[in-house]
């Protein structure tokens, strides 16, 4: 069967990722509390019918004792979660270091670091073998719980070297590798001292992913001008082997966040912000902090809006709520003080003794004040530089039933790319153009608000993240492993 290697039983998947989708508190020397992190990948996964997926990966904290290690085990083996212990030092090397500081910039058009070119060489290889013996790490563990007839699904950037590391232990597992950031062009791949290996051990997976056509081509393009490598319609392939390319663009439960708007304490929430901001159009945005997310090219174009259009001052309001990530890092903590310091300024130029025209978060909402908010939302604020996909327009969108209100997107946003006919798509960089479709968006009739919103709200309602799951696991599985041609030959 497409679905199953037994009639009538379920497929079993083990899903990989660096963080597990639950966040561990110790509670003493052996107990732990857990809560899941409701994020998109777990509620795509929970809605894939007939799978019995399995989770591997590490727990977000280092636990050194043996006592500690088996009691969260214990705890998270109830969640279907699998934990892998790395030490400080790994997570040092490979998660701060090769993942996050060379990996994510690089993916993202941002280069690599430059600061101090020698550090950063010296520093390479050594963040580069931690990153080889982290992936072996999480191989190790897929290994001792595979079963024959499991699939492996493979997550991101962190995992790159997974899928070479399985293959070499058990060439009949069937691995399928999933980029969640962009694939850059192969010109910027190309300066990664490490770019052969890492080409080389994804294409060892079966099946190979990506949210966009551009991104797969781009990696297409890189294994034919790095590796030398013939690329054709259906992917990559060496010496007769096909490791198969393709586009599963991401979305969302679509349905979790309408059934949320049903909910009293929803509407509540929605009626007491409603009242909060009567009179004045209410502009949102919601990212996690992060550079790629530009941020402070959102506010400077919100400030040249506020310049250039008098009349809409003190009728309109911008909610950013940015969640802090990787506060450890001297990059993220001085964009913080950027994007204080500019929201500051505007208020202090544009604010009223009642108002003020920006109202900045450095948190992150939970779920139903999150969904409260998309739905009091006129216009929505997506300016990423750069971005995988993009979520947040996905749950704007999903949220806006009744009030049908404006997308503005960064089309360096895989979102771009399936909510373009409805967004008003802009160049995050350039702040008058946004300015301008700030306006726009906020003057716009009602007849083409909501033939825009129709087309997005038609594709994220009808594009969700269960039929992603599904359809990437039923093409893995759709996939002939390597030792199985072999004796069809
Ligand atoms: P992210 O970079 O995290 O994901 P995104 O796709 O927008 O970006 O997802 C963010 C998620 O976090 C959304 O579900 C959003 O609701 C939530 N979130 C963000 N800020 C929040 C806040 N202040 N409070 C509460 N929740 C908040 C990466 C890639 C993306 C890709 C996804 C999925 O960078 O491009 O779309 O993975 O593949």
């Amino acid at each position: 069967g497409r679905r199953g290697t037994l009639k009538g039983m379920k497929q079993r998947l083990l899903v990989v990722a660096n963080r597990l989708p639950v966040s561990a508190v110790r509670r003493g020397e052996d107990s732990w509390s857990l809560e899941i992190s409701a994020g998109g990948l777990v509620s795509a996964l929970l809605g894939v019918k007939d799978v019995d997926a399995k989770w591997i990966g590490w727990a977000g904290v280092n636990v050194s004792d043996e006592v500690g290690q088996r009691a969260l085990k214990r705890a998270l083996a109830e969640k279907r979660c699998i934990p892998v212990f790395l030490d400080e030092e790994i997570v040092h090397q490979y998660y701060n270091g090769y993942c996050n500081n060379i990996l994510w910039p690089l993916f993202h058009y941002l280069g690599l670091p430059q600061e101090d070119r020698l550090a950063t060489t010296r520093n390479f290889e050594s963040q580069f073998n931690a990153y080889k013996r982290a992936n072996q790490m999480f191989a190790d563990v897929v290994n001792q719980h595979y079963q024959e007839g499991d699939v492996v699904w493979c997550h991101d950037y962190h995992l790159m070297f997974l899928p070479k590391c399985l293959k070499e232990h058990n060439s009949k597992m069937k691995v399928g590798w999933f980029l969640h950031t962009p694939f850059p062009s192969s010109e910027i791949y190309r300066t990664l001292p490490s770019r052969s290996d890492l080409l080389r051990s994804v294409l060892a997976a079966d099946l190979v992913g990506f949210h966009t056509y551009d991104y797969a081509r781009h990696f297409v393009s890189a294994c034919t001008r790095i590796l030398g490598l013939e690329g054709t319609p259906e992917g990559v392939e060496d010496q007769g082997r096909l490791t198969r390319v393709a586009a599963f663009p991401i979305g969302i439960d679509s349905d979790r966040f309408k059934r949320a708007l049903d909910l009293p304490a929803v509407k509540k929430h929605v009626q007491e912000l409603t009242q909060r901001f009567a009179g004045r159009k209410v502009m949102l945005g919601v990212d996690r902090l992060d550079m790629i997310k530009g941020i402070p090219q959102k506010i400077l174009a919100f400030e040249k809006f506020l310049e250039e259009s008098p009349d809409w001052r003190d009728k309109v309001v911008l909610l950013q709520i940015a969640v802090p990530t990787r506060t450890d890092v001297p990059e993220y903590q001085k964009l913080t003080s950027q994007v204080h310091e500019i929201v500051g300024r505007i208020n202090g130029r544009f604010g009223t003794l009642t108002a003020v025209p920006i109202h900045h978060l450095d948190r992150s909402l939970d779920f139903h004040a999150l969904c409260a908010l998309y739905a009091v939302t006129d216009v929505a604020l997506v300016t990423s530089l750069r971005d995988g996909m993009n979520l947040v327009s996905y749950e704007f969108v999903a949220c806006q039933g009744s009030k049908k209100g404006v997308l503005i997107l960064s089309e360096f946003a895989g979102a771009a790319q399936s909510l373009g006919a409805g967004a008003l798509l802009v160049n995050p960089w350039n702040i008058t153009e946004v300015a301008k479709n700030i306006e726009h968006a906020l003057s716009m009739t009602s007849e083409e608000r909501e033939k825009r919103h129709r087309h997005n709200y038609a594709h994220v309602t009808t594009h969700t993240a269960q039929d992603w799951a599904e359809t990437f696991v039923s093409e893995l599985n759709d996939t002939i492993v390597e030792a199985q041609l072999r004796t069809r030959q």
